[in-house]
């Protein structure tokens, strides 16, 4: 995906005027959001002066930069009680993957950590972060098929607590935005998670995949109305998505990028650094 600004330059380089219809649809096919796209546009017209490609990524570059945020430390959980992270997101956006890259960096930092296989819908689901969890060495808690999501997660942080842990992460099942009762489920997920702590669930991890653009925002909009946000896991970096999506939704919605994943390896997994991504990624 890297390189919408380099491309940018490409296309209004060497142009004698700037077509700002063009450059307002190349931002926004960026996923950018309209809003942004806009402000840009505004921004350059305003300069009242010949413009090149140059002066469009670097005008451009500046308005994200402004609209990420520096790094903020997360709500900490009182000294006793396990960090909980919960993870959610649509069907197939990479939520259980992003689980074990995540437990896995954690570990790589000398954390212990605790998963909890909260798609109880599919079988295959389970399987698949018991796979990870045998392969990490990283205990998992599991529920009986289709048994109660919000149970399996209860029952993790009691073992979470137990243990001593230092991390809990929920994997949850695929749920369209869309679906009422598995909003409501999710919802009770949340609930259930603070129950014995009412700071937990400390990280709310909305998993988008970067290729699909623009739906992405939407996406954030319907489950931040569900359960309070606290960021985001973009995957698929490494496919065509140019992340322009980290910028609207932080933009709109508040909700910054916390981790972002490059490719299908445990370690394609990375610390969101809005900087990198301003500089090198976009
Ligand atoms: N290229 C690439 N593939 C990824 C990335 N993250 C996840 N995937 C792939 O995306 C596919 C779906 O990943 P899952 O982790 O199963 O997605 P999920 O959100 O848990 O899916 P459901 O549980 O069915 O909703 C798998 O083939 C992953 O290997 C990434 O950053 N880059
Ligand atoms: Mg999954």
């Amino acid at each position: 995906m890297a390189g919408f600004f380099k491309s940018l330059l490409a296309k209004f380089s060497g142009k004698p005027d700037i077509d700002w219809d063009d450059l307002e649809a190349s931002l926004i096919a960026g996923d950018l959001g309209p809003k942004l796209a806009m402000q840009i546009v505004d921004d350059l017209r305003k300069q009242g002066r010949k413009l090149a490609g140059a002066d469009i990524v670097s005008v451009a570059r500046e308005h994200v930069r402004q609209i990420l945020p520096p790094p903020q430390p997360p709500i900490m959980p009182p000294a006793d009680r396990p960090f909980v992270i919960l993870v959610v997101g649509v069907n197939g956006t990479g939520k259980t993957t992003s689980t074990a890259k995540l437990a896995r960096l954690l570990q790589m930092k000398g954390r212990s950590v605790v998963l909890a296989a909260a798609d109880t819908f599919r079988a295959a689901a389970v399987e698949q972060l018991t796979v990870w969890s045998e392969r990490l060495a990283i205990p998992l808690v599991k529920g009986a098929p289709n048994c109660d999501p919000a149970s399996v997660c209860f029952d993790a942080y009691e073992l979470a607590l137990k243990q001593s842990a230092d991390y809990l992460i929920c994997d949850t099942a695929g749920r369209l935005h869309t679906k009422h009762n598995l909003m409501e489920e999710l919802k009770k997920v949340h609930r259930t998670l603070g129950r014995r702590d009412p700071t937990s669930p400390h990280e709310v991890l909305l998993v988008v995949d970067a290729t699909t653009g623009a739906n992405a925002l939407q996406q954030a909009r319907e489950f931040h109305k569900a359960i309070p946000l606290t960021g985001l896991i973009v995957t698929k970096l490494d496919g065509s998505g140019k992340g322009g999506v980290i910028v609207a939704i932080q933009q709109e919605l508040g909700i910054p990028a916390r981790y972002v994943g490059l490719g299908e390896g445990a370690e394609d997994f990375a610390a969101f650094d809005p900087k990198q991504f301003v500089e090198e990624l976009l």
